[in-house]
């Protein structure tokens, strides 16, 4: 019943059986201002495409899902206005209704499932907030990952997040969470952190063997692959713990809840860094595009 919309890129390259990366489309309309968000989602995508794979850029626009958005699409999803944004829980009601909304980690995974796509690209997943034991704020991109077969690369999670109990749900969850080139899992905007990774894998093939490994033994679920942000790009930790922990007391005391407060924290945290997160930022996604174009372009050759 569900009619996918598929760019005519994408189209193509699922006929020709070529590998395809998802890309997000939340961290366009919430996660970084106009219009670098457009130049940004455009650059990934080339990226990807210079790695030999064919980017997907995942979204729901007028009720329909869209797998692969054509430019003119990306620059009007960029700079519209009250744009939902969208995650396991709202995403059909979205498309019930004819909304328009962003996809999360979470509604990417579901609808690149969906749509015969394995592997996806963004930046930071969500996670256990801090402060959880008491707000509960724990993201549904986590659950996902315990049961949508998608492999996810991102630069770790954020250190808005409580990175100790994020790593606790995810083993809680059975959720493979492997860093790449290094042994700490990595906090987005810093590549080294206290965290040992309880997996590493420094081989594109090796984590697209893994990928098809569980889908062999009838495992549910996918994988995250936890890329570090590259060396040159990175914000020292402690200079951006107290910019963080301003933000976190600014949400508290606007009484920001529920999927306000990811966005919250990254535009106070954009504004008081002046713009150097966001620089931070656009590195690590293209560095996760080439990565997740190269898994893609291995578990092709494999699924063959
Ligand atoms: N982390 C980032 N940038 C983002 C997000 C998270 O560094 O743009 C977005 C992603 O779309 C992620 C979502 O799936 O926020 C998580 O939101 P929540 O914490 O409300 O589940
Ligand atoms: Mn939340």
């Amino acid at each position: 019943m569900i009619d996918i919309q598929f760019s005519t890129e994408v189209r193509d390259a699922k006929d020709a059986g070529r590998p395809i990366v998802a890309l997000e489309s939340t961290i366009i309309t919430h996660g970084m201002p106009h219009p670098q968000n457009v130049e940004v989602a455009k650059q990934v995508e080339k990226d990807i495409r210079d790695a030999g794979a064919v980017p997907a850029t995942i979204a729901v626009i007028d009720g329909r899902l869209h797998v692969g958005l054509e430019p003119e699409q990306l620059d009007a999803l960029g700079q519209a206005k009250g744009v939902a944004k969208l995650s396991r829980a709202d995403m059909a009601a979205c498309m019930a209704s004819g909304g328009t909304g962003a996809t999360t980690v979470a509604a990417t995974m579901i609808a690149a499932r969906f749509a015969g796509i394995e592997v996806f690209a963004t930046g930071g997943i969500g996670g256990v907030h801090q402060g959880a034991e008491t707000t509960f704020d724990i993201s549904a991109d986590l659950h996902e990952l315990a049961q949508t077969p998608v492999t996810v690369v991102a630069a770790g999670a954020k250190a808005i997040l409580d990175i100790a109990k994020t790593l606790e749900v995810l083993e809680t969850l059975g959720v493979p969470v492997i860093a790449v080139g290094q042994n700490e899992f990595p906090a987005f905007w810093s590549s080294q952190t206290q965290f040992t990774a309880p997996l590493r894998m420094d081989d594109p093939a090796q984590i697209a063997r893994a990928h098809r490994m569980r889908r062999e033994l009838g495992l549910p679920g996918g994988q995250l692959v936890a890329n570090p942000i590259p060396e040159k790009e990175q914000i020292p930790a402690e200079e951006l713990a107290p910019i963080i922990a301003g933000a976190q007391a600014d949400a508290e005391a606007h009484r920001i809840t529920g999927k306000d407060v990811t966005p919250y924290l990254l535009q106070r945290i954009f504004e008081q860094t002046e713009g150097r997160s966001l620089t931070a930022n656009i590195a690590l996604v293209r560095n996760n595009a080439r990565l997740a174009a190269k898994i893609a372009g291995e578990l092709c050759v494999s699924n063959g």
